[in-house]
């Protein structure tokens, strides 16, 4: 009987809320008071269209929701812009908060969009600063720190106090969602502050950006070695299909996907050019530059590995990485956080010169690698990583190398029971490629955190012109989906995951 009453009541709250909610909106401009914190400004946005303010796209088809913006300052220093969205008539009860890649510097409003669609409360913050390179970290430490973790921390406490404020309940379930960089963002918070979501997606965690800058910039590096050096686009062409061709069928399958990379030791030499050969071939300062992008960049002096290298079948995405330019995120590491000097020429990085000196500025500012996740699984927390295979930008090796990191720590047990790793055979970075890289792991983690459903297969989908071409079961590592003999190779239903 009184779960009945208790029903009834909160049925005509949420009635009285909707009616009431535009008014109660914008009073929060002047009523909602939080620490460090400045309401710019709280306004009810009806349903349909939003505008970002900053050129942003324009997103449609939006429920009716309350548009909450914060100016967040920690520090004298600080100036973390935070937007809390928060729908009238459809929350789900949840809070949702998103990340950003590489040095951030914007609101993300599509994610925001993407999660009030669905009914959550969703927060998005510029983390510190404008600006899509690290610039901003040049005589200013502390906004250096915001970046680094201190901002996503504080949109989480502040987003469930606005939470609280705009509903009078707080969210049922708090999450984090972001990759790459807002991988990176979702690792920082599993490891440093364990209380703030109840379950985390790390997508392509780029968690060590100091170490793997060496990696990447070590790839430019090859392809600029000598003036022979260089990799065309035809000439990474060339080596793809090279790669394919030896690594696909491996699997088990021909199927255009190498569903374990690191099972097939592809060496682009048997591609080098031979006695006069011209044409489809590589010279051997090429053959050398992909051997290197290839290859794990270790410590010449302690033979310390600091990271993987790329995976067979990335090669169309090295131009990303290996081009004409340094790539962008990594070159500004060094240039305006860890030396800094923005004439520091790539060509002159060394891991026996900087290293040391790299980590030490970095200090875990930036470096998320911790694998200590026991307080944050000990209250429930489940971390779910996913990585494609064809990465560029991050190695996806270092995704299954801080898994097992975690495994080292807390055991097998207890890291089964707290994360989960889908590497996702042929998707680039955070996306892209040529596999089937569409999945729903939010629906997957909620199932995992508040119904107790440890994730198992994750339905993929891949499409072509918006056609659907393939669907195909993603596998917790060390799983991969594995060919049932019969039916269609474009149908998840004919594979079940298995131990490679
Ligand atoms: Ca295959």
């Amino acid at each position: 009987m009184r779960s009945v009453v208790a029903g009834c009541a909160a049925l005509f709250a949420v009635t009285t809320h909707a009616q009431d909610a535009p008014a109660m909106c914008a009073s929060l401009a002047t009523s909602l008071k939080l620490n460090d914190t400045i309401v710019t400004s709280s306004n009810p946005v009806t349903s349909g269209q939003f505008m970002p303010p900053d050129g942003q796209a324009s997103q449609e088809d939006l429920p009716a929701f309350c548009r909450v913006e914060l100016t967040i300052a920690p520090t004298a220093d600080s100036n973390i812009k935070t937007e809390v969205w928060l729908p009238i008539a459809s929350w789900n009860g949840k809070f949702l908060a998103v990340g950003n890649g590489a040095w951030a510097g914007s609101i993300q409003y599509r994610a925001l969009a993407n999660g009030v669609r669905r009914g959550y409360a969703t927060a998005s913050t510029d983390t510190g600063h404008t600006g899509s390179d690290a610039s901003f970290a040049i005589g200013n430490p502390e906004k250096l720190i915001d970046f680094g973790y201190r901002a996503v921390h504080q949109m989480a406490v502040q987003g469930k106090a606005t939470v609280d404020a705009f509903y009078s309940t707080a969210p049922d379930y708090s999450y984090f969602d972001g990759c790459s960089g807002g991988g990176r963002m979702s690792f920082m918070e599993a490891q440093r502050y364990p209380d703030d979501f109840d379950a985390i997606i790390a997508g392509a965690p780029g968690y060590d950006r100091t170490d793997v800058a060496f990696q990447t910039l070590g790839m430019i590096q090859a392809t600029h070695e000598t003036p022979e050096s260089f990799l065309e686009r035809e000439d990474l062409e060339l080596i793809h299909n090279a790669a394919m061709q030896m690594c696909d069928a491996r699997d088990g399958l021909e199927d255009r996907l190498i569903s374990d990379p690191v099972a097939c030791d592809f060496d682009p030499g048997v591609l080098q050019c031979k006695n006069g050969e011209m044409g489809a071939c590589l010279s051997e300062p090429q053959v050398t530059a992909a051997r290197k992008i290839y290859s794990t960049i270790t410590d010449p002096r302690t033979g310390e590995v600091l990271t993987a290298g790329m995976e067979p079948g990335s090669e169309l995405f090295w131009e990303r990485v290996a081009a004409r330019e340094p790539h962008q995120m990594y070159i500004s590491l060094f240039q305006h956080v860890l030396f800094p000097d923005e004439d520091f020429d790539y060509r002159d990085l060394s891991v026996v010169e900087h290293l040391d000196y790299a980590r030490d500025v970095d200090g875990g500012v930036f470096a998320a690698t911790s694998a200590d996740l026991e307080p944050f699984i000990s209250r429930g927390g489940r971390l779910l990583i996913y990585h494609g295979w064809a990465d560029q930008n991050i190695p996806p090796v270092g995704s299954i190398d801080y898994y097992e990191q975690v495994v080292d720590t807390l055991g097998k047990t207890r890291t089964e029971e707290g994360v989960r790793l889908y590497m996702v055979p042929g998707m680039g970075h955070c996306g892209g490629g040529h596999g089937p890289n569409e999945f729903d792991m939010l629906s997957v983690l909620e199932q995992w955190r508040e119904k107790g459903q440890r994730p198992e297969a994750v339905h993929a989908t891949q499409r072509e012109n918006g056609r659907i071409v393939r669907t195909r079961p993603l596998c917790p590592y060390p799983q991969v989906a594995q060919y049932n003999g019969t039916g269609s190779i474009d149908e998840a239903e004919n594979f079940t995951c298995a131990a490679p």
